[in-house]
């Protein structure tokens, strides 16, 4: 592992200790306090007063109880949790995970990478993150409405347009937050449209919201590969998952010339020797809410499907993991390089262990971590919130023209600040660096709060 120097390793260790048995949330501080070396031997003032201890510790957390009643009659009972992380920069901002996987500790390690993310849009949000243990597969439309009604009858007291503001992730999209937001309209008597974001298009969403993560992290990746004088056009693209995310990157890459060779679920991956038809991938997710192996039965000839496996295996030149966390390892890592990838951009949220993360950065692989990449959907939230400000609704280009913007400047942001610290091309220490100085900045001015 990296070296940490001794007071950021003391800050690691305290934090360790305090969050017991909680190895995603020490992951992920240990990533950003590998970056912040050189800050703090620039800039001690960071250290002095004490701003990397205070930003590691969440400002508020949340965990409570979720009753609700399932088709057969039986009561059920999950656990849920908002991480409200920081509040610096503007309302705590960030999505809602429903996941049998869910636990505190990965609500708080995404929280804590989403107040940076945050920072990096530019936009005036702080960082947070819920969810709940709650498995939504298997249940019926009716189940997760009354689940929703729960969550929000306890969270509701917790949140606002100038507090916090919720959205989707994981097992939570436009359904979930429809029923959500009607449920906080009645139990508030408020119609409050800038409380959550993700929203639908009749009840004040926003264009491309659905879109921006998958076209915001392909914008970000087509924008390290110009600095290489390089294009999608024509490049093998492997994207994990087939959710939000990953089907509207597989949209904007085939958009941009790119060919689609494959993407999975939880079960496995299907490839697709013609390239993978999104058409059908959408009608099997979004429509028939079916498994992925659904895909090499409906297309027939040319497509196939593995059962368990790692679609990392597939031989591709750009790899877009968009599932979930430590889904890339070390392993995956060593065949990507092998096969000739040549850039890796992170669609979800730490999917590339630091193993994987040091193979690409060693094989000079351009690397783009979550926190900058996959900041077009939060990035998006925010202009939802905008337009619900100012009671406006905007085109979709006009939306999808300020995201485009949002991505090349983050991209520039990190790569302009990784080279100022004296690490070209290092896209994690730029995100990282650049997150850290926005929050931290905004925190002096503050006073000790
Ligand atoms: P969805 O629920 O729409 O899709 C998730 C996809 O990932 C599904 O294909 C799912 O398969 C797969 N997946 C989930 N958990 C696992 C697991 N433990 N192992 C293997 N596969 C898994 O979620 P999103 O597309 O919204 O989110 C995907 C990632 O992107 C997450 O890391 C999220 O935090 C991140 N992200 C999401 C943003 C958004 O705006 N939605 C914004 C930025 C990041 P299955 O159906 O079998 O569970
Ligand atoms: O991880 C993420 O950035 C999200 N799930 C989106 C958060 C948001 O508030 O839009």
């Amino acid at each position: 592992m990296p070296h940490l120097d001794e007071r950021l390793e003391t800050i690691l260790a305290d934090v360790t200790r305090r969050n017991a048995g909680e190895p995603e949330f020490h992951q992920a501080v240990r990533e950003v306090l590998e970056s912040l070396g050189r800050v703090v031997a620039k800039r001690p003032e960071y250290a002095d007063e004490a701003l990397i201890e205070r930003i590691c510790e969440p400002e508020r957390q949340i965990i409570f109880r979720v009753p609700w009643i399932d088709d057969d009659n039986k009561v059920q009972i999950n656990r849920a949790f908002r991480v409200q992380f920081n509040s610096a920069l503007g309302p705590y901002k960030g999505g809602i995970r429903f996941h049998p996987s869910v636990n505190v500790g990965i609500i708080k390690f995404l929280g804590f990478e989403q107040t940076f993310k945050n920072a990096l849009t530019g936009m005036p949000i702080g960082g947070a993150k819920g969810g709940s243990d709650f498995d939504p597969k298997g249940r019926s439309d009716r189940e997760i409405m009354r689940f929703c009604q729960s969550f929000m009858t306890e969270l509701w007291r917790h949140i606002g347009e100038y507090t916090d503001v919720p959205a989707g992730d994981i097992g939570v999209g436009g359904r979930e937050i429809g029923y959500m937001f009607g449920h906080y309209k009645r139990l508030t008597n408020r119609y409050e449209a800038g409380v959550l974001t993700g929203k639908g298009l009749s009840y004040g969403g926003s264009r491309a919201r659905k879109e921006a993560t998958g076209y915001g992290n392909t914008y970000f990746i087509e924008a390290m590969l110009a600095t290489r004088g390089q294009s999608y056009d024509g490049k093998r693209v492997v994207v994990s998952g087939s959710g939000n995310v990953a089907v509207y990157t597989m949209e904007k890459v085939q958009e941009l010339g790119g060919i689609i060779v494959g993407c999975s679920d939880s079960n496995g991956y299907v490839f697709d020797e013609n390239g993978i038809d999104l058409d059908l991938v959408k009608e099997i997710k979004e429509v028939r809410r079916e498994r992925i192996s659904e895909y090499a039965r409906a297309k027939g000839t040319g497509a196939h499907y593995v059962c368990g496996g790692s679609i990392w295996d597939l031989p591709c030149d750009v790899a877009m993991p968009s599932a979930t966390q430590n889904e890339l390892t070390g392993r995956d890592a060593r065949t990507l390089v092998k096969n000739g990838v040549v850039a890796v951009g992170e669609g979800a949220n730490m999917p590339t262990t630091p193993e994987a993360i040091r193979i690409f950065q060693e094989a000079g692989i351009l690397f783009a971590p979550g926190k900058a990449a996959n900041a077009g959907g939060v990035a998006t939230s925010a202009l939802e919130m905008q337009q619900n400000a100012s009671r406006d609704s905007w085109t979709f280009e006009q939306t999808e023209e300020r995201l485009a913007a949002i991505m090349r400047n983050i991209h520039d942001t990190c790569a302009e600040t990784a080279e100022e610290y004296g690490a070209p091309g290092d896209y994690v220490l730029g995100a990282n660096i650049a997150g850290f100085v926005r929050v931290a900045d905004a925190m002096r001015s503050l006073g000790v709060i």
